[in-house]
């Protein structure tokens, strides 16, 4: 897991440090945040540090209560000429994702990762990674625990909120380790409840637009892939990720495959796959894109038609 020498020579590069920058990928879900929030709390409370938590794109509105939710800043809002001693990526996937921070990242004298995806082209100078966990917060809170920090209600929450997000509420735990870390958090007092009224927090237009798409769902394969789409026009009114699109899919029976399109702008195609016990992370690595088996996606540059086609074409190589 977390080795001593990981722990000491973070220790020893935080301590050096001056600047410190924090960020995830683009377009920040619960994990990449909230891990993000919590290592920044954690590293202000245990090294008396200020530190700059950076974001690209947009944070989906069900995260508006996510403790010091204000903290981390879009990355145009920092001076550009910021120095950075340390960056800590958390959570990024590949380098490409990284977006508008990623200039901060590439000036820092020493760069630390903290992530859970496969990445075979690794940014960091010292990787906390670990592919077999369930979210990056979980590997926060490890590393929480194997360095002895000071940590308090707030950075307790923010993991949670990290780990439920991450794991669907729990649906995609694969192993034991992620639930005892959820255990401990609940022995501390995390109030689960609590979390999850927070995280059901959308605004009345992207639930009805989401509904509205599902609606207008076409299923193909003899029903097997359902692919719904949310044009330029609806994609105004949800917050960039299709959640509840998505989940109002996941319900239906008889479903393997869940194709979602969004249309961010002409020809800039976001692709979201969920696979019901099949495998989607292949697809989306075909699309250029990547993610986790169950739960991946793209983002294409091409017509919403074209598009279309494409994923409709690598499925049909899959279903048979
Ligand atoms: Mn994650």
């Amino acid at each position: 897991m977390i080795t001593d020498d990981q722990v000491k020579i973070f220790d020893e590069k935080i301590r050096a440090a001056r600047s410190i920058v924090l960020c995830a990928h683009k377009n920040p879900d619960g994990d990449a945040l909230c891990s993000v929030l919590a290592l920044a709390h954690l590293v202000e409370l245990n090294y008396g540090k200020d530190v700059t938590c950076l974001y690209d794109g947009n944070i989906p509105d069900n995260l508006d209560d996510v403790p010091l939710r204000k903290k981390v800043k879009y990355y145009e809002r920092v001076e550009d000429d910021m120095p950075v001693d340390v960056a800590i990526v958390l959570d990024y996937g590949i380098e490409k994702n990284i977006g508008g921070p990623h200039k901060f990242v590439e000036r820092a004298g020493f760069i630390i990762e903290i992530d859970h995806h496969i990445n075979h082209n690794k940014i960091g100078n010292l990787c906390i990674d670990n592919e077999d966990a369930a979210s990056t917060a979980g590997i926060v809170y490890r590393l929480m625990i194997a360095s002895g920090w000071t940590w308090d209600m707030v950075t307790a929450r923010l993991i949670m909120t990290g780990i439920i997000t991450d794991t669907g509420f729990f649906k995609y735990v694969k192993n034991g380790r992620i639930m005892r870390i959820v255990g401990d958090l609940v022995d501390y007092g995390v109030d689960i409840q609590h979390i999850v009224n927070d995280l059901s927090n959308k605004p009345r237009k992207t639930v009805v637009t989401e509904a509205a798409a599902v609606g207008a769902t076409e299923f193909f394969f003899g029903n097997k892939l359902a692919l719904a789409i949310i044009d330029a026009n609806q994609y105004k009114h949800i917050d960039g990720r299709g959640e509840t699109a998505l989940n109002l899919l996941g319900q239906m029976r008889g479903l393997e495959y869940i194709v979602l399109l969004k249309e961010q702008k002409p020809n800039q195609i976001g692709v979201s796959l969920r696979g019901r016990g099949h495998s989607v992370d292949k697809i989306a690595m075909a699309l250029g894109g990547g993610g986790h088996e169950y739960a991946a996606g793209a983002v294409v540059y091409d017509t919403l038609e074209n598009v279309k086609k494409r994923v409709l074409e690598l499925f049909k190589e899959v279903i048979k």
